[in-house]
């Protein structure tokens, strides 16, 4: 067991690093010491690219991810990350194909297997430096048990090492080494027939389908004065005091305002941000969410559930179950079948007065070539699409 991963610097499970330590497992190496052609894929496959700027190709990713990723526990339900989504992730600033590691089953050209990678800067504890975030790694289910997620895996770190970056965060609802935190997802329940008629939940005891959707009844319009969706002449405002929260964590990226712009700008049925403005102009409170489809699996009438995922926010004057509470109310307006956050951040402060539920799904965070204790949800402030 782990015979790839005892081969990569993680930190094994079971070993619980001393406070204070917070540095690389691996030093960095010269160009030169680096392995510079790619590995050796088992017989049948072939390392491939994938330039998804082009539609026709964005389309078979789309559908190879829509086919084989990530599905809950009891396979009832399996994200089906949208074209535009999915472009929008990969596309991140500094982003480059080269990142975009693909393996084709050689004689039938289809994808067998995909990992992704963007730069971004984090800081962990009191340190901050470039690293990437990976993202929709991804085997297709014909092709499991074929050793190909290592080789995806280990190929991905070897370009990315080539590029003088050599470490990395993403995260797995598996627990695999290097794990540095758990998170567990909550769910704020919203069209509730639905819900129930897929089996996202069920009826609590003792209540009728009536008195359920009353209690998850949300008002129709916002409460908070001032709170709007965010403009382009908002984002250095926005940014400053995200910047200033996001500084409290013991893991979150430091984002330029590129970067920042390019994550949290409005895009329809992608990502919505908030303001609040008071009377004076002032903005005083940011807050995003964005949408993600997930298929349900074998059901008559349901083939998909919209559903909205808290991302990042900032609140220096407005409470932030206001704030959240206003975000539920638009993402109902906007179709939203069910809205989820993770037990990141503060958002434990919130969960109970705004009827979220604790779900069955964990969140893992990992750190690649990289040794600290473990960080606690409330202390994580990252957040991958
Ligand atoms: O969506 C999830 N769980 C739902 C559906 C469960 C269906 C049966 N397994 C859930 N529903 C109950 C909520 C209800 C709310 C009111 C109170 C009572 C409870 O729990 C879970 C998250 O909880 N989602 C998943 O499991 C999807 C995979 C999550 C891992 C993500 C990996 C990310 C990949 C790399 O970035």
């Amino acid at each position: 067991e782990w015979k790839f991963w005892r081969t990569q610097p993680v930190t094994p499970l079971g070993i619980k690093v001393a406070k204070g330590k917070n540095g690389p497992i691996e030093e960095n190496k010269h160009i030169e010491q680096l392995k510079q052609e790619p590995y050796e894929l088992p017989d049948g496959f072939s390392w491939s690219e994938i330039n998804v700027s082009h539609d026709e190709q964005l389309k078979e990713l789309y559908t190879f991810l829509n086919e084989n990723y990530v599905e809950d526990n009891d396979n009832m339900f399996r994200f089906d990350y949208s074209m535009p989504l999915l472009q929008w992730a990969l596309c991140s600033p500094g982003w480059t194909p080269k990142w975009h590691v693909v393996i084709r089953h050689t004689e039938s050209r289809e994808i067998a297997g995909f990992y992704s990678a963007a730069p971004i800067k984090i800081k962990v504890y009191d340190k901050e430096l470039p690293m990437i975030e990976s993202n929709f790694l991804c085997v297709h289910k014909n092709f499991r048990l074929r050793r190909l997620t290592p080789k995806l895996i280990a190929e991905l770190y070897r370009r990315v090492n080539l590029s003088g970056i050599f470490q990395g965060v993403n995260t797995a609802g598996v627990l695999l080494p290097g794990v540095v935190g758990k998170c567990l997802y909550w769910h704020r329940l919203i069209n509730v027939e639905k819900l129930l008629s897929v089996g996202f939940t069920q009826l609590g005891r003792r209540m009728t389908l009536q008195m359920m959707k009353e209690m998850y009844q949300l008002p129709k319009t916002t409460r908070v004065r001032g709170f709007r969706e965010m403009r382009e002449s908002d984002i250095p405002k926005a940014l400053t005091l995200l910047t200033q929260y996001l500084k409290t964590f013991d893991l979150s990226p430091v984002l330029t305002q590129e970067e920042f712009q390019y994550l949290c700008q409005n895009r329809p049925n992608i990502v919505r941000s908030f303001v609040v403005e008071q009377e004076n102009g002032e903005i005083t409170d940011f807050v995003s969410y964005y949408h993600l489809l997930t298929t349900v699996l074998n059901h008559q009438q349901h083939k998909t559930l919209n559903i909205c995922y808290l991302y990042y926010y900032a609140a220096s004057r407005t409470s932030l179950s206001d704030l959240i509470n206003d975000c539920l109310v638009e993402a109902h307006k906007s179709d939203c079948d069910v809205f989820n956050a993770l037990d990141v951040m503060d958002n434990r402060k919130f969960f109970r007065q705004l009827k979220f539920g604790e779900g069955d799904g964990i969140l893992n965070y990992y750190i690649y070539n990289w040794q600290c204790p473990r960080i606690n949800s409330e202390k994580i402030g990252l957040l991958l699409l």
